[in-house]
């Protein structure tokens, strides 16, 4: 029996005479799973920032925020879509156990940064949803996708689903506000209210837009611009004429 179906059997057996220290065990392993997905996903996120901070001109990536759905909450979805209580419907139905999310300076940054995780070879791209290019109908905007990642443990490698969103940060501003307002009205906002947050989030669009072109306009194509600095000048001067001279030594 491979370990997902050792983690269902146990879960299928909940009833009085369950073994909870086992649905505990499993329920434990499977979280982990998902944490151990979101650190790759995260650490792969973290890789492309130092590069940017070392290599070019600017970092695209503002900030990385990674989350786990708590196992409370995975149990109420559970009952909510009336999904069978097994780790594999689990699995495959309730994809936002693990999440991360980037915030980026500038709109075409989000596709850059998704791009370029995207195409690593071992991430392998599920679905996207593009909510810049189709904003939703209250005004959010951003670009989700659901990737799936390798995680290598000692006896296996699982692949670990990981929910992913990019925004810029007047998205990701206006988007936390949103949050915050429809949990305070507990999802009853008055309509004055959402229609200052559908006028809130074209102001944030029309900001986008503003600065994206300002920042082409003196910093043009970032993946292109390089960063001066790095080692001392000297160094690499000194790096430089060893090189000279053996490759005039070859020719003596
Ligand atoms: P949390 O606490 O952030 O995780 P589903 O994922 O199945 O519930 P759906 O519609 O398939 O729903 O997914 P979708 O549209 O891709 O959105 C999933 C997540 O995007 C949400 O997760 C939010 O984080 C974010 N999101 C989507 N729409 C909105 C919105 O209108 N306002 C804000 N502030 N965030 C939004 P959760 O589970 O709702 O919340």
């Amino acid at each position: 029996m491979d370990t997902a179906t050792t983690q269902d059997h146990h879960l299928n057996r909940l009833g009085p005479d369950s073994d909870l220290a086992h649905i505990r065990a499993d329920f434990t392993r499977f979280m982990m799973e998902y944490k151990f997905g979101m650190d790759e996903i995260e650490t792969k996120i973290m890789i492309l920032q130092e590069e940017f901070t070392h290599l070019h001109d600017y970092n695209p990536i503002e900030h990385v925020l990674t989350r786990l759905k708590t196992p409370e909450s995975i149990l109420e979805k559970v009952r909510r879509r009336g999904l069978d209580p097994s780790f594999e419907a689990i699995r495959d139905n309730i994809t936002d156990i693990a999440g991360v999310r980037v915030a980026c300076s500038f709109v075409r940054d989000v596709y850059s940064v998704y791009d370029m995780l995207a195409s690593q070879p071992d991430i392998e791209v599920l679905q996207v949803k593009d909510y810049i290019e189709n904003p939703k109908p209250n005004g959010y905007r951003s670009l989700h996708a659901l990737v799936r990642v390798p995680v290598h443990l000692s006896d296996r490698i699982v692949p670990v689903t990981v929910e992913l969103q990019f925004r810029t940060v007047a998205m990701d501003f206006w988007a936390s506000t949103e949050h915050k307002i429809f949990y305070k009205y507990r999802e009853a906002v008055p309509e004055d209210l959402l229609q200052q947050l559908r006028d809130a989030a074209q102001t944030a669009a029309d900001l986008d837009e503003r600065m994206g072109r300002l920042h082409l306009r003196t910093h043009g194509d970032f993946v292109g611009s390089r960063r001066e600095g790095g080692p001392a000048d000297e160094v690499v001067r000194q790096l430089h004429e060893l090189r000279e001279s053996r490759v005039n030594n070859r020719f003596v």
